[in-house]
């Protein structure tokens, strides 16, 4: 498949709940995101209460360029458009799977919201080739149009149904998936480096719920960042930034 356009891409995601962007990241940008990455790890990680060995959450809090991507990457506009709203950030998360890290089962992001109704959306990068052996992702097509059950892992699940795709992906390779569409990466068994980041969003048309923003370890948990769709004028230049509301 060539490049889909805007509107294409909006048209993938309505229907599958999922769009994957071939080289959404140029080269030396996925070198610029893995230093940034390599630096969290080496530098920042070791301060911090330890945590589980091939995840870190909410890296926005610890480090600027991580902060300021989340809030101000290029991927914003598009990831309004695709959800049709003005977006909350919720944060960071670096996924690896070394040995003794569980697969990720199947799920769909919104059981962890905070928000009312539950929308959201996530831009996925690929920073390693990652494929069937090492832990790639599997979506199930048009899953954001059924309910599931509130429960992670989604109890019962045949992750071999027909409407489940599987997407072996290259470094620079984006995918986007809405908070209702079910995924989950795929069972390792060659233990390659599997370095993939995630910039996750609520649409900020949603409302905090507080007993379920009390849980959440999310710095954006109260809600006072949006991030506002804009109209374009001839005369603007400069990229949307981040209205603290
Ligand atoms: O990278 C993974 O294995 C998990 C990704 C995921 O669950 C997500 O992006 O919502």
């Amino acid at each position: 498949m060539g490049i889909q356009t805007g509107a294409e891409l909006k048209e993938t995601f309505d229907r599958d709940g999922f769009v994957i962007i071939r080289s959404y990241l140029s080269p030396p940008e996925v070198t610029e995101m893995r230093a940034h990455l390599d630096h969290y790890k080496s530098e920042i990680r070791p301060n911090l209460p330890v945590g589980p060995l091939g995840s870190m959450k909410n890296m926005n809090v610890h480090h600027d360029w991580f902060r300021s991507y989340l809030e101000a990457g290029r991927h914003i506009e598009l990831l309004k458009s695709l959800l049709d709203d003005d977006l909350a950030p919720d944060g960071v998360i670096w996924n690896d799977k070394p040995a003794g890290m569980d697969p990720t089962f199947p799920h769909y992001d919104a059981l962890g919201s905070y928000r009312e109704p539950p929308s959201g959306i996530s831009l996925w990068i690929a920073l390693d080739s990652i494929d069937r052996s090492n832990g790639c992702l599997s979506y199930e097509k048009a899953s954001h149009l059924k309910r599931f059950e509130p429960t992670y892992p989604l109890p019962d699940y045949d992750t071999n149904n027909p409407n489940a795709v599987t997407v072996e992906v290259e470094p620079g390779d984006a995918m986007i998936h809405g908070a209702l569409t079910v995924h989950w990466s795929n069972e390792i068994v060659d233990r390659r480096s599997r370095n993939a980041m995630v910039y996750a969003y609520w649409g900020a048309g949603s409302k905090v719920e507080s007993a379920r923003s009390a849980r959440s370890t999310s710095a954006y948990k109260a809600g006072d960042v949006i991030l506002l769709r804009r109209c374009w004028s001839p005369r603007e230049g400069s990229p949307a930034k981040p209205a603290h509301a």
